[in-house]
């Protein structure tokens, strides 16, 4: 290697070294420490959100509460960390709402498909008195819902064919989120869904051992999905929101003036992180064409085509959940689009 090369090497090194030793002498300093993991790479929004998680809340303590953040699933997939909440081995994760319903049912409405026409009506039904409902059912969990942040609206890819309508799903193994919801939708539509953790994925893609998967453009693109996948459709077929969770036996040892900091904190970046989300996904579709997938746009038609197909699995699921829940989320809906 070029001695310039090396030199940067050890610039490098000096430098973590430099951040890691900073890091410990602040966690030695800090009262509180949080650790915040999710299963997306540094790259991605959900992660400069919780960096901006970390500087307001260091800033506002003045460092008496230090945050470490954790990515790509480093602390493992969103139900092993949800569990570590529970057990006060880790502090923050943001999962979507999908694996979340594993834990609250409830929860498996915000992955009803279609049930969002755009993330403005999103943003006001999940942030206004509806949303807060749910967030109140998560304290029986011992997890303390702070805010809802942006996964965003799901697309297909797969490395078989292009996808233009519902029968085209016929015999495709998809991977979905860990959610029965997802599973009896994407049979509804005829394809043969397979539940997986985020961070088996990239391999269970590269290996062939599903044929595709759904997700954001911007996750699509900044995990390389592009690299193991050929086609992409933008089927919008689910809004997913992110929920930025805490622990709730450590929130409730913090004192109130820092309570009110984390969630105060959590709603701010969760408002940066919808924005720098919604400029990835808007531009990541590009992206993905560059990198060489074949772009497949589904038509009106072919939506409501879907939307039809999984009908019966959304009503059969509507009938199982506190229906004054599921009323006044229509309505918001309905109220948040005159
Ligand atoms: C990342 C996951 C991901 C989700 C999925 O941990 O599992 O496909 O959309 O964002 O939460």
């Amino acid at each position: 290697e070029s001695p310039e090369a090396n030199n940067n090497d050890t610039e490098v090194k000096e430098e973590n070294a430099e951040a890691n030793g900073a890091n410990e002498e602040a966690a030695a300093d800090a009262e509180f420490t949080i650790r915040a993991g999710i299963g997306l790479n540094n790259e991605h929004p959900q992660y400069k959100g919780l960096e901006k998680f970390k500087e307001i809340v260091e800033e506002e303590t003045d460092g008496a509460i230090h945050v470490e953040t954790y990515h790509s699933g480093q602390l493992g997939d969103d139900r092993t960390m949800m569990e570590a909440l529970q057990l006060g081995s880790q502090e923050v994760t943001v999962p979507s709402t999908a694996p979340i319903a594993n834990f609250v049912s409830d929860f498996s409405i915000f992955d009803f498909p279609f049930l969002f026409p755009n993330s403005e009506v999103a943003d006001e039904v999940l942030d206004g008195e509806v949303g807060q409902k749910f967030l109140d059912k998560l304290d029986d969990q011992n997890l303390k819902g702070l805010a809802y942040w942006e996964n965003g609206f799901r697309d297909l890819t797969n490395s078989e064919k292009e996808v233009a309508s519902v029968d085209d799903f016929e015999g495709l193994t998809i991977r979905t989120m860990e959610n029965d919801l997802h599973l009896d939708a994407f049979r509804a539509m005829g394809a043969n869904p397979t539940p997986m953790a985020f961070t088996e994925l990239f391999t269970a893609l590269q290996q062939g051992t599903v044929d595709g998967q759904e997700n954001p453009f911007a996750t699509i693109y900044l995990e390389g999905f592009y690299e193991v996948q050929d086609y992409v459709s933008d089927t919008h077929h689910i809004y997913s929101p992110f929920v930025f969770l805490m622990s709730k036996s450590f929130y409730d040892t913090l004192p109130e003036d820092y309570q009110e900091v984390v969630d105060n904190a959590a709603l701010e970046a969760g408002k940066y992180q919808r924005e720098l989300n919604r400029e990835a996904n808007d531009e990541y579709l590009d992206s993905l064409v560059e990198e060489g997938m074949t772009f497949t746009e589904i038509s009106d038609e072919a939506r409501e085509e879907m939307r039809l197909a999984i009908e019966p699995v959304v009503e059969e699921y509507a009938a199982e959940l506190d229906q004054d829940l599921v009323n006044e989320v229509y309505q918001a809906i309905e109220d948040a689009q005159k």
